[in-house]
């Protein structure tokens, strides 16, 4: 029988069951020797661990025993970011934890089809961290609620937790494509192509946003210490119990793009269905009940049905971008706008040009980054005719996505969070132009990315934000016709020296259809 994951807001309650029996589920694993495959702290680590930064906000103790090397090599350290496997990946991730609490949910004599439930912030007044995380104390008023952990700071650093839904989008939800390639166009919804990828440079569509993103704004970053809230750094974020409700979410966006429109397909390349095993790396491995182990494929991860769970709501969210739309707003007809947005649902092969760079690398401190990108005025001229034979309605395909890339960002400090504005005029305030919003980024990751070490190059990370939308509002608005854009970026909060981020270049490139 499958199970159902539902709406965390929708249960019945602050405390309703299914929220009450994770926390006394997510209370045995917490009591559990790190040394046990099936201890909180050991599936956090499956996500990530760096053990300094873990005694630093008391998650471990420099005295106590580790897991077996054997252990530690085969399960810690795992997560794939940065690749085509991060939704495969964390959806076994996923089913592994959901078969570890469930098997102390019926141990404790709870319901033996108890299911993980999501947090969806896209939808109105679900935005805030569900009551049971945010309290201190179990409902019976008595402390130690295992849902709860001090370090989530959020947006404003006050300990409010919330997703301030003008800063998120679903973008990703609109991509025809699962994969993308690194060369500057959409990295694709899914990611791009690599081998087994603790930690790549190319974040893919979902993963930036809303899923870098909501992981920055909930954990935040401590503003006396400076520190990461735990969801802010891939090395402690699976410590924290909203971790799981929020990759359910993003799981379940992945099913719910799959859906919508069923032209959407996931890769059918061997390397992606088999996974890295198959190609000499890595196997995916996780410990499940009982001390067995749970080994997989991208490929088996592909069919809720064969996996037994599926969603209590997989329709398109409201705000999924659509080409007919695009166009429409461009000034084509209605009924030519859908014939040529069916035309472009498929996937197929595009070319991808630069259409500018800026020059040299850019240091992001403070509260207010300013940049600038020389435009190519021939590739320039190319984008925009094809947004006057749209406004014409003579088009016979979409005109060119377009494409900002935020290359080799680096620095020490995974709290690092901000908005990213285009053409905002000098002396206004960005927020006063949310068509000017190209999206918002969390450095999740950026720390490990920017150390050389056996796995990486310190390369640090790029970012991809489609900026389509931007491109068609200057257009419109005449604002095209020019040799540079102007890059704003406006941090959450105020960027130290010390976090040292930089970012190497801003670039942006044309797609065509
Ligand atoms: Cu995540």
């Amino acid at each position: 029988m499958a199970s159902t994951r539902k709406n965390v807001w929708e249960l019945g309650g602050d405390w309703a069951d299914p929220i009450l029996w994770y926390a006394r589920g997510v209370n045995a694993m917490k009591s559990r020797a790190l040394t046990e495959p099936t201890a909180w702290r050991f599936y956090g680590a499956i996500h990530g661990i760096d053990q300094g930064l873990w005694q630093q906000l008391g998650y471990l103790d420099p005295q106590e025993p580790m897991p077996s090397n054997a252990d530690m090599n085969n399960f810690w350290n795992q997560c794939q970011h940065g690749s085509w496997y991060f939704l495969p990946w964390h959806r076994g991730y996923l089913i592994a934890l959901e078969a570890v609490v469930r098997d102390a949910v019926v141990k404790a004599g709870g319901p033996a089809d108890w299911t993980l439930p999501y947090w969806n912030y896209f939808k109105p007044g679900q935005d805030k961290l569900p009551p049971a995380f945010a309290s201190a104390d179990w409902p019976d008023g008595t402390g130690n609620n295992p849902l709860f952990v001090p370090q989530r700071y959020g947006p404003n650093s006050d300990g409010n937790v919330f997703v301030p839904v003008s800063q998120i989008n679903l973008n990703a939800l609109g991509d025809p494509d699962f994969t993308g390639d690194a060369n500057g166009g959409s990295p694709g919804f899914g990611g791009v192509n690599t081998g087994f990828s603790h930690g790549g440079q190319v974040h893919g569509g979902i993963e930036t946003q809303p899923h870098d993103w909501v992981h920055g704004l909930v954990g935040g970053g401590d503003p006396q210490s400076n520190l990461p809230g735990l969801m802010s750094d891939p090395d402690t974020a699976a410590l924290d119990p909203i971790f799981w409700l929020h990759h359910a979410n993003i799981d379940r966006l992945w099913e719910v793009w799959r859906e919508n429109p069923t032209t959407h397909l996931n890769p059918s390349d061997p390397n992606w269905i088999n996974g890295p095993a198959a190609v000499g790396q890595q196997a995916f491995m996780l410990p499940m009940p009982g001390g067995v182990t749970f080994t997989y494929t991208p490929g088996q991860m592909v069919d809720l049905s064969t996996l037994g769970y599926t969603y209590d709501d997989l329709s398109p969210p409201a705000g999924t971008p659509q080409v007919a739309s695009r166009l429409r707003r461009l000034g084509m007809s209605a009924t030519m706008a859908s014939a040529v947005a069916g035309s472009t649902a498929m996937p197929g092969p595009k070319t991808v040009e630069l259409l500018g760079a800026s020059t040299g690398s850019l240091s992001v401190t403070g509260t207010d980054v300013r940049a600038s990108v020389a435009l190519d005025s021939s590739v320039q001229r190319k984008v925009s005719a094809g947004l006057q034979s749209a406004a014409a309605g003579a088009a016979p395909a979409a005109p060119d996505r377009v494409f900002l890339n935020l290359e080799n960002v680096r620095g020490l400090n995974d709290a690092t969070a901000f908005a990213v504005y285009i053409n905002v005029p000098d002396g206004e305030d960005p927020a006063k132009f949310p068509d000017h919003l190209a999206g918002s980024i969390a450095l999740f990751g950026v720390r490990k990315a920017t150390m050389a070490d056996a796995t990486h190059a310190g390369n640090g990370l790029t970012f991809v934000l489609e900026i389509t939308h931007v491109i068609d509002t200057l257009h419109l608005a005449g604002g095209l016709n020019t040799d540079q854009l102007r890059v704003r970026l406006v941090p959450t909060r105020p960027v130290p020296a010390a976090a040292q981020i930089s970012i190497g270049r801003i670039s942006v490139f044309r797609q065509s259809n």
